[in-house]
């Protein structure tokens, strides 16, 4: 907002459109990053204490998930935080208000409400990696205009592990994470290997925001640098469009109404997916290791 009035973006709007993602600078406050970051340093030493995933969300899996193999005191792998916005203000704050959002607003809004919200973690060696797939089939909704929304926490470079994105995929097809009847929330090794060939690295400084089209097709690398990449990552709905499937990170501020008002109406466009299956563990780290089973 600018003086009280929304700041028209036109050219981001058609940028999004066309591309499926955009970089935009200065998505969050200084006191904004401050306040993520503090947090996020305390949660990280609190990890260091930690043999195994621990805390918990609302249906009892872990809030705090650790990668095991490579965790240990010295060296925390802590790779994931579901939901921080429950038990944050600073995320909380952020949820609600901040320049992306805005955008967002402009794209499929003017209502928008809450989805999910998380943190992924990169750590120096942790090794954390994140296998292509598109967002959607994993949430699919009544329409499309499903946002991702990744704030960066740390400086985002070529080497330590950015979003690798393909453009203009969010107007293609959905590709099935369902491989063998198994559901490892990862598109398949042939379609992975189209998708390095033609993969964008999003990168840029701290406080910046990546906006992701929820039918974007994605992934990273790991970090193969000696400092950290941390993403608050959060996901916002336009208000008419209604979840076909459980949400698979359930929380309180699920449907919290973000910009402008709940209407109470559905709107639907036509498309085929197959269901997502509800995810025992609480990171897709987990449900993607399992395409190495195959
Ligand atoms: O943490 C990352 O690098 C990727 C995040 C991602 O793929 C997602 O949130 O869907």
């Amino acid at each position: 907002m600018e003086n009280g009035k929304p700041i028209k973006n036109t050219n981001l709007v058609e940028k999004f459109q066309k591309d499926g993602f955009l970089v935009l600078e200065n998505a969050l406050t200084d006191s904004q990053l401050l306040a993520l970051n503090s947090d996020l340093s305390m949660w990280v030493e609190e990890s260091r204490g930690n043999e195994k995933s621990y805390g918990k969300i609302m249906d009892g899996r872990p809030r705090f998930d650790l990668q095991l193999d490579t965790h240990s005191f010295d060296n925390p792998a802590l790779r994931r935080i579901t939901s921080p916005a429950e038990i944050s203000k600073a995320c909380l704050d952020v949820v609600k208000d901040n320049k992306a959002l805005d955008l967002v607003s402009e794209i499929f809004g003017p209502n928008i409400k809450h989805w999910t919200n998380k943190i992924n973690l990169k750590l120096p060696g942790s090794g954390t990696e994140v296998k292509f797939h598109q967002d959607f089939p994993y949430e699919p909704h009544s329409n499309e205009d499903i946002m991702t929304v990744l704030y960066f926490l740390d400086d985002v470079t070529l080497e330590n592990g950015p979003l690798e994105v393909i453009a203009g995929s969010h107007n293609g097809p959905l590709y099935s994470l369902w491989h063998d009847g198994v559901f490892t929330g990862a598109v398949s090794a042939e379609i992975e290997a189209e998708c390095k060939t033609k993969a964008i690295s999003c990168v840029g400084k701290a406080g910046s925001a990546c906006l992701m089209h929820s039918k974007l097709m994605h992934g990273s690398k790991s970090n193969k640098t000696q400092s950290a990449r941390s993403l608050f990552i959060v996901s916002y709905t336009a208000e008419d469009a209604v979840n076909l499937a459980e949400n698979p990170l359930p929380s309180e501020l699920d449907g919290m109404i973000v910009r402008g008002k709940k209407t109470g109406i559905v709107r639907s466009t036509s498309y085929s997916v197959e269901l997502p299956e509800y995810p025992q563990e609480v990171s897709f780290f987990d449900q993607q290791s399992k395409m190495k089973d195959i």
